[in-house]
């Protein structure tokens, strides 16, 4: 053909260059599972490819252009070279800049970044998940380019029929807090539990957490956006609390309601009657806020302190497993025993008062957990717990034992501590070295793993923290790739963040408002019974819907690599 112009002639070398350099616009195919997020520049990083194949490439995304060519290796645990899993580790590729591995004969990755801000977003929108999560507010979001919100809601909360039925129709202040999860309702013990993962991220990260902008509306200029979203939670949490001391177990509606938008969901909520775990709970939050705030506000940090003491004497008073009488609701649950709570608040009111009492109350229960089948301890709590949840916070109370800089502590109970944490750290280590999508719970699925699989970060940045050996926090690091497209879907588990996230949430907003998109910024429950069992599907509240705790463990984990300088930058 005869060129005429030499315009033409540069467009066509334009097109055919862009031709050879189609990476960028390659649908990425599903059998190579990588983070589609990104890696700090020297995070460990390496894909999953579901076939064999021999060796592959890091391709900038752009360009097509080689940045890393290595041999993949069949996963051991895949067996050998018939495995059907093969790893093609790039860890050595430190240069910033946006990629996707490439294998011939297979495809390419969904492009993902090589960058010191890499964990920036996901912790923003995540965070911005939360505050969008507030009950009792309006609240507008428009980080993705499209327009979330709702109107205040809630507004009446709540009823206390169920806890005095000789004054029907009486109310008592409720208002506020987070929603729970893709329902509406509001659960003392999910929630304390929330905001202490996020409290544990202050201690420990509060460097990188204290300069962020969560622009957040209205705030208080005093407190950092990241204390003051947790206390919105903890100003709730507070008002379950009865004069004598005693918390209702929850706020809710009795039955589940509709998909539509909070403030359309006028059916009356009531106070729950009190439980003792979420006694206990309440005590522990309180306790830590008093610690947490002070600096920023002495006042708060007193009623809190104020309160946690009014709880833990009514709970003194009554030391027996005490369940809450839901039998009103059809709501969740969160009944548990409450000996891990107990725990939970006995360590942190001596983190927050240095008073011995409670100090020796967890060192007891520590060097000699109650025997099986006490009335009132019928279940000793696990004290490092290598999989843990709501129904086992006691987790937290370890951390804060062991980061207590408080000189009065029982080497004896330092030590075991120590050994118990690295113990389960290393046991996480060993499944996720065994998990070709190294996952750090190996092949066990339960409802909400993938908030365990986020949470479980917290146990290794703990080893880490006290031992300096890298393989924690790189395991750490290895949960986050598996959230967010390391898995065997290749798909981001987060909404709003990441390659082909989830779509179909079960989230009453997400389902009850105008916008095609889900609400931004929440790690769904994730698969269970089985690797196979997760639907982007709203009907399967049980692998697709969305939950503060899980959501707080994320938050937590994102935390630990998040990157205050360049963060403004992010949004
Ligand atoms: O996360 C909770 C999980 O551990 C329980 O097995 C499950 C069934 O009781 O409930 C989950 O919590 C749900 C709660 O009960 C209601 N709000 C939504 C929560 C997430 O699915
Ligand atoms: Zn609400």
């Amino acid at each position: 053909m005869m060129l005429r112009t030499p315009g033409l002639l540069l467009a066509l070398i334009v097109i055919s260059a862009s031709a050879c350099r189609s990476d960028g616009a390659e649908p990425p195919t599903p059998e190579i599972a990588v983070n589609t997020v990104g890696f700090l520049p020297d995070a460990p990083k390496a894909a999953t490819i579901a076939r064999r194949c021999d060796r592959f490439a890091v391709v900038d995304a752009a360009t097509g252009e080689v940045a890393f060519a290595g041999a993949a290796m069949p996963h051991p645990a895949g067996g050998g070279s018939d495995s059907t899993a093969w790893i093609a580790d790039f860890s050595v590729l430190q240069t910033p800049g946006r990629y996707r591995v490439r294998v011939d004969g297979v495809g390419a990755s969904p492009p993902f970044s090589i960058s010191r801000s890499a964990w920036n977003r996901p912790f923003y929108l995540a965070m911005r998940g939360m505050y969008l999560w507030r009950c009792g507010m309006a609240v507008r979001d428009n980080s993705l380019g499209i327009e979330f919100v709702h109107a205040a809601c809630h507004l009446d909360d709540a009823r206390l029929d169920h806890v005095d039925p000789t004054q029907p129709g009486k109310a008592a202040p409720g208002v506020g807090g987070w929603h729970d999860a893709g329902d509406y309702n509001k659960y003392v013990v999910n929630g304390a539990f929330t905001a202490g993962m996020m409290l544990q991220a202050w201690l420990q990260f509060e460097h990188a957490l204290a300069p962020l902008d969560l622009q957040l509306p209205d705030g208080d200029p005093t407190l950092p956006d990241f204390l003051e979203e947790v206390k919105w939670e903890i100003d709730w949490l507070l008002s379950m609390q009865a004069a004598d001391g005693r918390v209702y177990h929850k706020l809710s509606t009795e039955d589940f309601g509709g998909f539509i938008l909070p403030e359309q969901e006028t059916a009356p909520r009531f106070f729950c009657p009190w439980g003792s775990a979420a006694t206990a709970d309440l005590v522990a939050i309180a306790a830590l806020a008093s610690r947490v705030y002070r600096p920023y506000d002495a006042d708060f940090a007193d009623r809190c302190l104020a309160a946690a003491r009014l709880s833990h004497g009514f709970l003194q008073a009554h030391p027996d497993d005490h369940r809450p009488d839901q039998s009103a609701f059809t709501t969740g649950r969160y009944d548990s025993p409450d000996a891990d709570d107990r725990l939970w608040a006995a360590a942190e009111l001596w983190a927050a008062t240095g008073e011995a009492t409670y100090r020796q109350s967890y060192e007891e229960c520590v060097l000699s957990p109650p025997a099986r089948g006490g009335r009132s301890r019928s279940r000793p709590p696990s004290i490092v717990d290598d999989l843990w949840d709501w129904g086992n916070v006691a987790n937290l109370a370890a951390y804060t034992y062991l980061l207590a800089e408080r000189p009065d502590r029982d080497p004896q109970v330092v030590t075991k501590l120590r050994n118990a944490l690295r113990a389960s750290a290393d046991r996480l280590l060993l499944a996720a070295q065994n998990h070709p999508y190294a996952r750090t719970h190996g092949e066990r699925y339960y409802w909400g793993c993938n908030g365990g699989i986020a949470r479980q970060t917290m146990t290794l940045m703990l080893a880490y923290r006290l031992t300096r050996q890298a393989e924690y926090r790189r395991a750490a690091q290895q949960s986050l790739a598996y959230l967010f497209g390391r898995n065997p879907y290749a798909r981001s588990f987060v909404t709003g963040v990441g390659f082909n996230p989830p779509r179909f949430p079960h989230d009453r907003r997400s389902g009850g408002d105008a916008a095609e998109a889900p609400w931004p910024g929440y790690l769904v429950g994730g698969p269970w019974p089985t690797e196979n069992d997760w639907h982007d599907d709203q009907d399967d509240y049980r692998t697709n819907e969305i939950a503060v705790n899980w959501n707080g463990a994320l938050i937590y984990a994102l935390a630990a690599f998040v990157e205050p300088d360049t963060f403004d930058a992010a949004n």
